[in-house]
């Protein structure tokens, strides 16, 4: 039996990295999956194929997460094609780094909109469908080790992150009652598109792969095995946690 036979996955921002790693973690631990996805339609039906070669039915809907009415229409969607949802993967996210002093008020509202609100209403939607449904589910949130520190170019993001953890603190009590578990992986750095510009400066990079213990940045597939543990059955006494997925770089301070 895989750790997540029957079970249909929602996952958000999943045409590429962490996403797209959880999306097909799901599947290969045995979840239909649904996808929301901005923009890269070629991205989404490759994700969308590596799920069906997996074995399990996926779907891919596009959205901006920013937007209310999207978190329903993926749910609504998800439903009319798999039947039910399980397990929802607030993931989508946006980090463009900027200085603080000079920070455009655009990229602040952006920031918060996409990273919390999205995950807000995609959380509400997920969390409403499972209370009809009757029998429990999972929010996982894709948070961050930036819920914990701070970053000089990332003032408008780790709020985010941080609020994102707390949402997941808040809804576990709130669903506690309907069987629904919250928690959030809070990942480290992880080498994807998020930061592809920002770790291309070569000083940064070393510093902070010197800064990890495991010796090494992270993966997108690193976190698939952390959020479909938190997904499945094995985590049925787990709510309101967060597990940090950084190779050891939040301990290493001294
Ligand atoms: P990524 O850029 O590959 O993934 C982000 C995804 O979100 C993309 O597919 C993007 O299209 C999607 N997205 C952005 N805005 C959207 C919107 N408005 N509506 C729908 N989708 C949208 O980078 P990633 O690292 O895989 O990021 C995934 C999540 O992981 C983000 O929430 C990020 O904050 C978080 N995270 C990343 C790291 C890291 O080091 N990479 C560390 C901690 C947390
Ligand atoms: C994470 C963390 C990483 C950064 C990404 C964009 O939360 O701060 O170091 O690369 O965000």
């Amino acid at each position: 039996m895989k750790l997540l036979e029957g079970k249909t996955v929602l996952v958000t921002g999943a045409s590429t990295g962490i996403g797209r790693a959880a999306a097909v973690g799901a599947a290969k631990a045995g979840a239909d999956v649904v996808i929301n996805y901005h923009s890269r339609d070629d991205e989404a039906a490759a994700c969308v194929a590596e799920i069906e070669a997996a074995g399990q039915r996926g779907l891919a809907i596009k959205g901006d997460v920013a937007a209310p009415e999207t978190a329903t229409e993926f749910v609504v969607k998800a439903v009319e094609a798999f039947g039910k949802v399980d397990v929802m993967v607030s993931n989508a996210g946006i980090c463009p780094f900027h200085s603080f002093l000079d920070m455009p008020v655009e990229t602040v509202q952006r920031t918060v909109q996409v990273n919390l609100l999205g995950g807000y209403f995609m959380c509400q939607a997920a969390a409403n469908q499972m209370v009809r449904q009757g029998h429990g589910g999972a929010l996982i949130a894709v948070s961050s080790i930036s819920a914990l520190v701070g970053g000089e170019y990332q003032t408008h993001y780790t709020p985010t992150k941080a609020g994102l953890h707390s949402l997941m603190q808040s809804t576990a009590i709130a669903l506690g009652k309907h069987g629904i578990r919250c928690n959030s992986v809070l990942p480290g750095t992880i080498l994807t598109e998020i930061n592809k510009d920002d770790l291309a400066d070569e000083a940064k990079r070393k510093y902070m792969e010197a800064r990890i213990p495991l010796g090494r940045l992270g993966q997108a597939e690193d976190l698939a095995g952390p959020i479909v543990f938190l997904a499945s059955d094995m985590a049925a006494y787990v709510t309101g946690a967060a597990l940090l997925v950084d190779g050891g770089a939040f301990v290493n301070l001294q």
